[in-house]
């Protein structure tokens, strides 16, 4: 009897037990619940972009003349916020030369669009030289313009044609998005999406392109000393000749994204070539 009293003492011992843990545990899952639902308290998912390059792999590339030409290449996550991308050794030397060249007997004073009559307009917001490329125009072009498609999964047919940039000693292009605010603007193609931006020069000093209100900050990387203080506000790349810089004007849920603020720095040395291709949402009538 007593034997048996000793034995039910540590059996129910034993259930209060595994009763008290399991309520602990319920509890405690509540609270997480609860703090999760509240927003104090997150798990930890990494928002920061991992810097980590993505290998892509080497192109071989035909030339006029049946030239093979190798270059590497390699993409590297500058920021989510906004999303931006930077593709490593894009274009070839000689696509960058061949652009400068044909833009160079053409170029005119940079314009903005007002965005109250959606006209271009002189601005001293914006002052380098420019000019447009048709769509298109010939066999080199369309190699260039087939490419950005292929790395942005936007159809040819949805770009701008491709403008051609200059900037001397000084000139810049303040901080601006390039989405649209007005109607005008967005009866051909609809929104802005994405812009593409090519470098077509190495610039001794100055001239980075910024992403002022970037969530990233440039100030781990190992170049900052180098970077102009223009740059060194949110995340910014400095022009290398071939590197193409694609970011999205607009986010994945169709709204436009204000973190796409960006600016061409002063150039304080040296000559700042490059080209855009402006991309949207839907086909671009030239
Ligand atoms: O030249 C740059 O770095 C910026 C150019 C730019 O913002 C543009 O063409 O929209």
């Amino acid at each position: 009897m007593a034997k048996g009293t000793r034995y039910h003492k540590a059996y129910s011992n034993r259930r209060s037990t595994q009763t008290l843990i399991l309520a602990a545990l319920v509890m405690f899952s509540v609270m997480v619940l609860m703090l999760l639902a509240l927003g104090m308290f997150s798990l930890p998912v990494s928002t920061t972009p991992s810097h980590e390059p993505i290998e892509r792999t080497t192109v071989h590339l035909e030339k006029d003349g049946n030239d093979r030409e190798e270059r590497k290449q390699w993409t590297e996550i500058l920021s989510w916020e906004p999303r931006a991308f930077l593709f490593h050794n894009f274009l070839s030397k000689d696509e960058c030369e061949y652009l400068i060249s044909l833009a160079k007997p053409h170029m005119e004073k940079s314009t903005v669009v007002d965005s109250t009559t959606g006209q271009s307009k002189d601005s001293r917001v914006r002052t380098s030289s420019g000019m447009f490329l048709k769509r298109g125009q010939d066999k080199i072009i369309q190699s260039i313009e087939k490419r950005i498609a292929d790395f942005t999964f936007i159809p040819v047919e949805h770009g701008e044609g491709l403008q051609v940039l200059h900037y001397e000693v000084g000139q810049k292009y303040e901080p601006h998005f390039d989405y649209f605010l007005d109607e005008f603007n967005t009866k051909n193609g609809g929104q802005r999406i994405a812009t593409v931006l090519m470098y077509l020069t190495n610039v001794e000093k100055g001239g980075e392109t910024v992403f002022p209100s970037s969530k990233v900050n440039s100030s781990s990387v190992p170049w900052w000393d180098e970077l102009s203080d223009c740059a060194k506000t949110g995340v910014s790349v400095r022009p290398r000749m071939g590197d193409a810089l694609l970011f999205w004007s607009m986010r994945p849920d169709a709204t436009l994204d204000p973190s796409s603020l960006h600016a061409g720095c002063p150039v304080i040395q040296g000559n700042k070539w490059s080209s855009t291709k402006w991309l949207h949402v839907t086909e671009y009538k030239v």
